[in-house]
């Protein structure tokens, strides 16, 4: 069949630089003509030589439903043909999760894959659209690819597309656009088998058919998990119905904030509160976030519910049993919880930037096993992108796990005891969303100006005195590139920690990040409440950056 390819004269947009995970935009700045095909041809032309290139090239495609994405499919096919790619294999209507992409690249060996997606950020034509390039070892593009890519964007002249009809995305099956080959394919069920492989779910079954009373609620909040964990709970292990909410993927969310965490997923929170719920989770619009709360208002830190997770994994978990854990890795951060366990278990453990992209080569190289971030970002070296619905499994196999051995354990107990063998590491993050850019930039630039003034080291603020100060860069052990300025850090004497980060996701302003840390291994304080343990440090945090003074924001937007 001969396809009509054109030449598309453009011109280069400004600010198609990835971030921390892909491009995000307002879907309105997608839709300018040439916009989106810019960048996707800016990807096929950065698929490295060294992973085939695009020309022959098989790419998964899929994204979380969201508003716009029908567009851009179609824009894919016409590039993609264009460009001689041999294959896409693309989730049913588009709608695949983000871990399932990654699982997909990698079961079916394709050169890569693109995600369309803006993960937690709301959808609809008034809100987010996002693209992302993902490798064959099936994770983000590291930064020299993305780097290429935005190089690409800068100079961009013309691109080229095939004269294809519109592509139908709503049926099963093998189709062809010219010589492209399309094979549409149902995203649920590949991710369900590889979960099979990995985790018990005779021994869950189990666990719920002895604990008739013990209740379970899932909230999809209208993003892509919801059919994954309708099939997994309902289906699979056999709950019921009542055991799943906001399970329909909606393509603005149900004007929702996609976000796990305890503001946005607040109905949740609330349910399994008064509802009597013994466990809830919740993931983001994409798949790749997890919360985990449990009845009489535990909530699980994900940066203890990485530690957690560890520490039960080769107990708990078939899969861990069989390949064994090999190492630890936390985004920078996350709290030193996980260090514990490492320490522990006598494991290597690794500190790398914030965003996936960075556990990609520790786990190629068979160092790392399960890593995690404080952002509701937990997974391990089944594939290359954190992965929700897999996290909230890792914990219902713990959950079986440790009533088997203590009936009747709950979430809460399961933290106070991993804090009786570790100490609890208080931790908590204030995000400020939207912001004004500049005072944002001058706040950064005034801490670099201390960090190399050294004034504070060694002074006392509010009891904590200053051990050291940074700006966080990395060395990738494995490929030896090194990225830096990836935010600063305050390192008390007594480990506690303070950092400030510029968000890399956001599509509109600033964003400001603040984490605090603070370490107690006096068991009279273990089960204290986070925001009141914390509260001496968060007020230095603030003397200290004086956020109010250069943001003008006196709470922050969400606080975690
Ligand atoms: C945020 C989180 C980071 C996470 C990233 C992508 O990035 O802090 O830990 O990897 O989102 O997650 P930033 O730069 O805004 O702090 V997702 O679920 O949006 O792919
Ligand atoms: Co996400």
């Amino acid at each position: 069949m001969t396809t009509s390819i054109k030449t598309v004269s453009t011109q280069p947009f400004e600010g198609q630089k990835p971030g921390t995970s892909g491009l995000r935009k307002r879907v309105k700045i997608f839709q300018q003509p040439h916009y989106t095909e810019n960048f996707i041809q800016a990807i096929l032309d950065s698929i490295p030589k060294s992973e085939g290139g695009a020309v022959g090239a098989t790419l998964v495609v899929g994204g979380d439903g969201r508003y716009y994405l029908d567009e851009v499919l179609q824009v894919i096919v016409k590039l993609s043909a264009a460009a001689g790619v041999s294959k896409l294999i693309v989730g049913k209507d588009g709608i695949v999760s983000t871990p399932a992409v990654s699982h997909l690249i990698r079961q079916r060996k394709a050169t890569g894959g693109i995600l369309l997606t803006a993960s937690h950020n709301p959808g609809g034509p008034d809100n987010d659209f996002g693209i992302k390039y993902n490798m064959s070892n099936g994770g983000p593009a590291p930064e020299n690819v993305t780097n290429q890519i935005y190089e690409i964007t800068k100079t961009i002249k013309e691109y080229k597309t095939a004269d294809v009809p519109k592509v139908d995305f709503s049926q099963l099956g093998t189709q062809r656009a010219g010589d492209l080959v399309i094979e549409v394919i149902d995203g649920v069920t590949d991710y369900i088998d590889m979960l099979k492989s990995i985790f018990d779910f005779d021994a869950i079954k189990d666990f719920f058919n002895s604990n008739k009373n013990y209740k379970v609620l899932f909230d999809g909040m209208n993003g892509v998990t919801g059919p994954y964990g309708y099939r997994l709970f309902v289906e699979e292990l056999g709950l019921p119905e009542s055991s799943v909410m906001r399970f329909k993927p909606l393509p603005d969310f149900g004007g929702a904030h996609p976000d796990p965490n305890l503001t946005y997923a607040h109905d949740l929170v609330e349910r399994v509160n008064n509802e009597g719920y013994d466990f809830g989770a919740a993931s983001d619009g994409d798949g790749d976030r997890n919360m985990i709360i449990g009845g009489n208002h535990a909530f699980v830190t994900p940066s203890d519910s990485v530690a957690i997770i560890a520490h039960y994994a080769k107990d708990a978990i078939p899969y861990f049993k069989k390949n064994g854990v090999h190492g630890l890795a936390r985004s920078m951060p996350t709290s030193l919880a996980l260090d514990l366990v490492a320490k522990k278990q006598g494991l290597e453990h690794f500190e790398v930037p914030t965003g996936w992209k960075f556990f990609g080569n520790l786990m190629d190289a068979k160092r790392c096993s399960i890593c995690g971030e404080e952002s509701f970002g937990t997974g391990s070296d089944h594939i290359r992108e954190k992965d929700g619905v897999w996290a909230i499994m890792a914990w219902i196999s713990i959950i079986a796990f440790v009533n088997k051995q203590s009936p009747g354990s709950s979430v809460h107990d399961i933290l106070q005891k991993h804090y009786n063998i570790y100490g609890r590491n208080f931790f908590s993050r204030y995000d400020y969303e939207d912001v004004e850019g500049k005072g944002a930039d001058d706040m950064v630039s005034r801490l670099s100006e201390k960090i190399n003034s050294g004034e504070w080291i060694g002074k006392s603020f509010g009891g904590f005195q200053v051990k050291t100060m940074d700006n966080f860069s990395y060395n990738d052990p494995i490929d030896g590139s090194v990225s830096n300025g990836q935010g600063i850090r305050i390192i008390f004497e007594d480990t506690s920690r303070i950092v400030v980060r510029l968000s890399g996701t956001g599509s509109q302003g600033a964003t400001v990040r603040l984490y605090v840390e603070k370490y107690s291994s006096n068991p009279a304080e273990y089960a204290n409440a986070t925001q009141e343990a914390l509260k001496p440090l968060i007020d230095v945090a603030l003397e200290l950056s004086q956020l109010e003074s250069y943001t003008g924001r006196k709470e922050p937007t969400v606080i975690t």
